[in-house]
């Protein structure tokens, strides 16, 4: 058989062979087989030489052109080859999205937590700004500039965890008002949400709780506005009903100084085991700035007056749903949580 006709054998051959190829793999057999190194094409060119010139034109021209059909043919059964091989993994990874999906658990805030911002969002839509302070605080704005010296009665009020450095666990959040005062100048509208600490467990008392501080300094600020606001906050909570009183109290940074009740949610003020059978639940603590707080951050008392407020998240929460034990509020009870979602 002459060059030629070994040459169009050739084709014939590998155009059966590519048709017979079902995978990338036999298609990549059959590359090699024919135009690899060793392939069949290579060994019939190597005999060119032994060809007269016009032989060797013209049998270089074919096997050239072979060589082209060839490749071309390989690249067009390896395209489809691809696209099968994408076809297949496609219909296997189908989704079938007509399916019912697994159940996502969708968090939700914890019942303090939403009060706190609840609360929050009360103040900030009147104008207060919100505050923060360390919860590792120095003695003196926990108690000195509040106008609680040392061994002043007191400071037992709110028994104190101490760190060995010196420092304490803040009892309450009202350093954030000696921070507020020495950071910036009057008028101040601020409230400051936190947790504080105190030695101190039973169905009403944890060792850690939150508060919310509230601070208003302004030129003629009177205890009206004190009440006004209050009353505006504890109707936006407890209801438009709610009845509202102030009771003297007593507070070292605030003269006067009261605490404010509402009437007990659970029995309408007609006294249960909730209120202690008086119809009124204690709420918060709340008073005029002392003159001696303003002396201790630099503010002239003749200058300026203000309010100033604190009140037990924990306490609101378990009022507003009626929780009897604070201890379940910290216990990460999902039966318990749970019938808080979607509140906020
Ligand atoms: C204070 O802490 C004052 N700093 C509040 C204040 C601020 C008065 C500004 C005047 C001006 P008192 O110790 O009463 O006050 O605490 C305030 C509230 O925190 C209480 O009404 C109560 O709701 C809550 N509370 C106190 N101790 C605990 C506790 N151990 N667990 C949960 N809540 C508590």
């Amino acid at each position: 058989m002459g060059l030629k006709e070994e040459l169009l054998t050739l084709k014939e051959e590998i155009t059966k062979n590519l048709e017979k190829a079902s995978n990338i793999q036999t298609l990549e057999e059959v590359r090699t087989q024919f135009l690899g190194k060793k392939g069949r094409l290579k060994h019939i060119l190597k005999t060119l030489g032994k060809l007269s010139p016009e032989e060797r034109k013209e049998i270089g021209k074919l096997a050239n052109s072979i060589k082209e059909y060839i490749e071309q043919q390989i690249k067009e059964k390896e395209n489809i080859l691809k696209n099968l091989l994408l076809q297949e993994k496609l219909q296997k990874e189908k989704v079938d999205i007509t399916l019912p999906s697994f159940w996502l658990d969708i968090g939700a805030s914890h019942p303090v937590i939403s009060t706190l911002v609840e609360i929050s969002e009360i103040f900030l839509s009147m104008g207060f700004s919100i505050e923060e302070g360390p919860e590792i605080e120095f003695e003196e704005y926990n108690f000195d500039m509040l106008n609680i010296p040392k061994d002043h009665p007191a400071r037992d009020m709110q028994d104190t965890f101490f760190l060995n450095n010196g420092m304490l666990l803040r009892t309450h959040t009202s350093p954030v008002q000696i921070r507020t005062m020495l950071k910036r100048n009057p008028p101040i509208a601020m409230i400051a949400p936190g947790r504080v600490y105190r030695k101190d467990a039973d169905p009403t008392h944890s060792p850690m709780f939150h508060q919310i501080e509230g601070l208003m300094i302004d030129k003629d600020i009177t205890f009206k506005d004190l009440k006004g606001i209050l009353k505006i906050f504890l109707e936006n909570v407890f209801g438009k009903d709610i009845p509202i009183r102030f009771r003297p109290s007593y507070f070292p940074f605030t003269e006067p100084s009261a605490e404010v009740d509402i009437g007990c949610t659970v029995c309408k003020g007609k006294g249960c085991r909730v209120c202690k059978g008086t119809g009124w639940l204690e709420i918060l603590g709340c008073g005029m700035v002392d003159p001696n707080v303003f002396k201790a951050v630099d503010i002239d008392p003749e200058e300026y007056t203000g309010f100033a407020f604190g009140l037990g998240i924990e306490r609101i929460t378990m009022l507003k749903y009626q929780i009897g034990d604070i201890r379940i509020l910290f216990e990460n009870n999902m039966n318990f949580n749970n019938q808080f979602k979607g509140l906020r």
